[in-house]
């Protein structure tokens, strides 16, 4: 799959607020600062298109990104952020678990993850969490420019072991790098697919 042209919609606070077309929407979701602002400028070829920033939690709000009139990316701020929340609600911000349980036009979410940092506790049960609500998710694995290739396989084969305690089959994993264009191909292929389907 292409793009061709990618521009920016709308920010929204909260689920109501989001376009009311019937457009399909693919969004990134992950750590603070694990790269998904970066990713989404990567994929569009648009370097400023989201913002991006060295200090966590630098996208607060959803934002939709229209691509090729066709479909939205989804840019969603980062979880796991305000470390002194308990509760998974807070762990995980209302706006988050809001846009990924209840709007009905996600298609599809991938989760980001560092490629360089061991399985983390708060991405596993937000994948469990993925799980039991039966929303349909792939791993991206970000920022591999910072691994040998040896490296990268031996995090991405950790972290397929740790999913295999929770899932009997493993979702779809693609890993990239936003600095070299790494994967760029390889998920917007399978983005393609998952807008077909
Ligand atoms: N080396 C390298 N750095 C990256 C890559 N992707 C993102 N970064 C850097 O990581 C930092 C965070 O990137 P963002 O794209 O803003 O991350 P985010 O997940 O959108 O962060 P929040 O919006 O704060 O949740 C920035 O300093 C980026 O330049 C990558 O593929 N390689
Ligand atoms: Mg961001």
């Amino acid at each position: 799959m292409q793009i061709h042209k990618a521009e920016f919609r709308c920010s929204s606070e909260r689920i109501g607020q989001v376009p009311k077309d019937d457009l399909k929407e693919i969004a990134f979701i992950g750590r603070s600062n694990v790269g998904k602002s970066s990713l989404i400028n990567m994929l569009t070829g648009r370097a400023g298109l989201a913002k991006v920033s060295g200090t966590p939690g630098k996208t607060r709000l959803i934002n939709h990104f229209l691509i090729d009139g066709r479909w939205y990316l989804v840019d969603l701020p980062g979880y796991g952020y305000a470390r002194t929340s308990k509760s998974r609600r807070d762990e995980f911000a209302k706006i988050i678990t809001d846009y990924v349980l209840r709007c009905e036009k996600l298609h599809f979410l991938f989760v980001l993850i560092d490629i360089r940092l061991e399985p983390q506790k708060i991405d596993l049960r937000f994948i469990e969490m993925l799980g039991e609500n039966g929303v349909p998710f792939g791993i991206v694995f970000t920022k591999a420019d910072k691994l040998s290739a040896t490296q990268a396989r031996r995090s991405v084969a950790r972290f397929a072991e740790a999913l295999s305690e929770q899932w009997e089959e493993l979702p779809p994993m693609v890993v990239t790098s936003s600095e070299k264009g790494t994967g760029r191909e390889e998920l917007l292929e399978r983005i393609g697919d998952c807008l077909d389907a």
